[in-house]
């Protein structure tokens, strides 16, 4: 018998922009309803972002953080898992602004430095809600998301050693993996280790199930029994990849901030949409989901009445 697996909803993201779909949560009003409706929907971990209320561009700012947390945290049992990866343009100090000051049970923690091009999305829109968008994605021509090992450390160790806070490690190629194991070796990442498998991203590595087995198998290699996987997909290899993940023993992660479609070409109305996509086709490979308590039992975390909410 499998696990019962992991959803993870990643709710607003920085890598979409408003134009890109209208659905995309903005205010903290907006993500923190659709952070609820994640929940409800049967996602045990909500993986989140902020945006700037006036024009959705993505923020560190930790008081816009507070707009919609406390909410999220009192009316679900989620985990509250908080990016350290920002938004383009941050420093890595913004970037962890906010986790430094929840201690929430998860962040992510991005395991390399890497070109992240989102300008290929700028050339599929023609009419832009607000003005930075354009030059946002175009930026990305010239844009290293800076993860050095100096930064992996200090947040290991801040956040992590510290402040009793778990990862969401983002590999978004094999390299990422063996630095993770690095870290493991040197006592600084301690399992279980939960490895988000990141497909798809301009710069990393490409969506296919080769692939994601070439990430499996070198996983096993250097992590054993010690880690259990997710998978994110970008774009429309969401579903398809994740379907892919829960069948070769893995987790899943969805949400508008990796695709804002539900089908080919079809614009998703939210995150509890795609939430339940994946939660019946796991039904229908009869497969069960994981509550929050049972994710939180096998990532380790300290609980919810440990985070500064
Ligand atoms: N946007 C994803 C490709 C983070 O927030 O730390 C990766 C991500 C990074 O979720
Ligand atoms: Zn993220």
């Amino acid at each position: 018998m499998r696990s019962p697996v992991i959803i993870t909803c990643a709710i607003t993201g920085s890598v979409h922009t408003p134009s890109m779909s209208k659905y995309l949560p903005i205010t903290p009003e907006q993500i923190a309803q659709q952070s609820m409706a994640a929940a409800r929907a049967g996602a045990s971990i909500l993986h989140l972002h902020a945006r700037d209320p006036e024009n959705g561009k993505p923020t560190h700012d930790p008081d816009v953080f507070l707009q919609f947390l406390p909410q999220i945290h009192e009316q679900t049992d989620a985990v509250i898992n908080l990016s350290t990866g920002g938004g383009q343009g941050m420093s890595v100090e913004q970037r962890t602004r906010a986790a430094r000051r929840v201690s929430p049970e998860l962040c992510s923690l991005n395991m390399g430095s890497m070109n992240f091009g989102l300008y290929p999305a700028a050339a599929r829109i023609s009419q832009w809600r607000y003005d930075w968008e354009k030059a946002f994605l175009e930026s990305t021509r010239n844009f290293i998301f800076k993860n050095t090992f100096e930064d992996i450390e200090d947040i290991l160790e801040n956040i992590g050693e510290r402040g009793g806070t778990r990862f969401e490690f983002e590999c978004y190629d094999i390299g990422h993996l063996y630095t993770l194991a690095h870290f493991v070796d040197r006592k600084f990442a301690k399992p279980p280790l939960f490895i988000q498998f990141v497909m798809g991203i301009l710069g990393g590595i490409g969506a296919d199930s080769e692939n994601l087995l070439y990430m499996i198998r070198t996983a096993d290699k250097l992590f054993g029994n010690d880690y259990l996987f997710s998978v994110l997909a970008a774009g429309r290899h969401q579903m398809p990849i994740a379907t892919t993940a829960a069948c070769s023993g893995g987790n899943v992660r969805v949400g508008l901030e990796d695709s804002v479609t539900i089908s080919a070409g079809k614009l998703a109305k939210s995150n509890a949409e795609q939430v339940v996509k994946i939660r019946e086709i796991l039904k229908q490979l009869s497969m069960t989901i994981a509550t929050p308590q049972q994710t939180r039992a096998r990532l380790g975390l300290k609980g919810k009445d440990q985070v500064n909410l």
